[in-house]
């Protein structure tokens, strides 16, 4: 199944435990790069260019609709962990960070993340 027809079902899965919950929480394995108590950073296993990892919040936010004021320095925290964890992926010459949201941002893991993807030269606009 592609990422797309992926997204297209993921709604299904709202209220279920994520499989990101399952990663946190070390019940599904994961190449985690990161971890502190307000995220968890890990490579996407699916990636879309040389470098693409993932930031996702400890707290189940579905998605980014659903943030809350009360989540703004999570938020923030999560952009500085990606930008210095780019840094440490050597994605000297830029990188783009991505946040899906709902089914036509193609999200397919109702679970707050950023993806960081790097490693080739982006374009725009994206699919
Ligand atoms: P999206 O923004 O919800 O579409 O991104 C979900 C990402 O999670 C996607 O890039 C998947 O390849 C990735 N992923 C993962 O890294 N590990 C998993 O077990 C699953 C999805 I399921």
């Amino acid at each position: 199944m592609d990422e797309l027809h992926r997204a297209q079902k993921a709604k299904e899965e709202i209220g279920k435990p994520s499989v990101f919950s399952k990663i946190i929480k070390k019940e599904l394995p994961a190449d985690i790069l990161f971890e502190d108590d307000q995220c968890i950073a890990f490579h996407d296993i699916n990636p879309q260019a040389p470098s693409h990892f993932l930031v996702v919040s400890k707290k189940p936010i579905p998605m980014l609709d659903d943030v809350q004021e009360e989540d703004t320095k999570t938020l923030g925290h999560m952009l500085i962990i990606a930008k210095n964890l780019a840094a440490q992926e050597k994605l000297v010459n830029g990188y783009r960070i991505v946040i899906n949201n709902g089914e036509q941002g193609c999200q397919s893991v109702y679970h707050l993340h950023i993806h960081v993807v790097g490693g080739r030269q982006m374009e725009w606009p994206p699919g």
